[in-house]
């Protein structure tokens, strides 16, 4: 499967490069090793999901125009981290993250990423639908920090300033509202859902989900997307480099903890010095207060009647 991934991208990169001029099936085939008979039949499965492939007699193929597809084949030759290892999608998954997650049971390594163009079934938080259309990238990572369960609080800021990081190398300017929403000026650009399995002093395995809406339309009115804010941004693109971004975070996270991190965040961190409400997953109300910034354990800090309450986790609004 990784063979194939590879060879299907080794395809696109020789067609790329023919340009006009085109590449013969057989030169394909000798550089890559394989038959050309493997490689009329990847051209074949190329054009199914929307290359156009012209096959001139004498000259080879040529490649007229190429959708923007977020699948292995287009992400994996421009993620650049050493952390991806292995990259498994298709053009429309139901949830990326269940994919992950199968996975991930199965032994997946950590750097595992499933890519897609389209989810039947993408998900948020608490049974919360995540829509998922053509023009976004959905994305999901198979990570296995060393670490403990209760050590792993932190994370989601760590994945969350990981995607801003990615979408600044972009061209774009993202804001981050505690935990882990990803804002642009139009509105909330990537949504971040995390799942797990652990032992008591373990962590056996993370699935990082991250859904961004790079062009996409999103029936959502507090929804913003990539191409609001830079043109020609291609998903593919936009997910290698958030990809990218989310790597480096998790690594230094991993070596420096949330403290060294925390600084970073707190510069892009939208609620700074707002009037918010905290509220439980349940919806309880946690605490009313002005924001104070995030402590080292990535606990929001709200100050409420002269004290200050550290929160660990929760849902914020603003207060009008
Ligand atoms: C999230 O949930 O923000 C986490 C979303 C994670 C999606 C990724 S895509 C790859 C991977 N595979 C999956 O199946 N999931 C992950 P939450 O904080 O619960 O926000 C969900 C709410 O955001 C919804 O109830 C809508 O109000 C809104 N929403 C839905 N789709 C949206 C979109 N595309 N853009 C912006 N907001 C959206």
């Amino acid at each position: 499967r990784r063979r194939e991934v590879s060879l299907r991208s080794d395809i696109l990169a020789a067609l790329r490069s023919a340009g006009p001029a085109g590449a013969s099936g057989e030169a394909i085939a000798r550089e890559s090793g394989v038959s050309r008979v493997a490689i009329a039949k990847h051209i074949a499965a190329l054009r199914e999901i929307g290359y156009v492939i012209d096959a001139h007699p004498g000259e080879g193929y040529v490649l007229t125009s190429a959708p923007d597809l977020v699948i292995p084949a287009e992400v994996a030759p421009l993620l650049r981290d050493s952390l991806w290892v292995r990259v498994e999608g298709d053009v429309t998954v139901g949830s990326t993250n269940d994919e992950a997650r199968s996975l991930a049971v199965a032994g997946a390594a950590e750097g595992t990423v499933v890519v897609a163009s389209v989810q039947t079934a993408g998900r948020g938080r608490l049974g919360r639908q995540w829509e998922s259309p053509a023009g976004g990238a959905y994305l999901s990572a198979v990570l296995r920090p060393p670490v403990a369960a209760i050590e792993l609080a932190p994370l989601p800021l760590v994945i969350a300033l990981g995607v801003a990081r990615g979408l600044e190398s972009l061209g774009c300017a993202p804001r981050l509202k505690w935990p882990n929403d990803v804002e642009l000026t139009s509105g909330k650009v990537a949504g971040i859902l995390l799942e797990l399995s652990a032992q008591a002093d373990r962590v056996e395995w993370v699935v990082a989900g991250i859904g961004i809406n790079v062009a996409s339309q999103v029936d959502q009115p507090s929804a913003g997307r990539i191409a609001d804010e830079v043109a020609d941004v291609s998903a593919s693109q936009a997910a290698a480099s958030v990809l990218d971004g989310v790597a480096a975070a998790y690594i230094e996270w991993l070596d420096g903890g949330f403290g060294a991190l925390a600084a970073e965040y707190a510069a892009r961190h939208r609620l700074e010095g707002e009037e918010v409400t905290v509220r439980d997953l349940e919806g309880r109300k946690v605490v009313a207060g002005s924001v104070r910034g995030v402590d080292s354990f990535g606990r929001l800090l709200v100050e409420s009647d002269g004290r200050t309450v550290a929160v660990p986790s929760g849902d914020v609004t603003l207060r009008a």
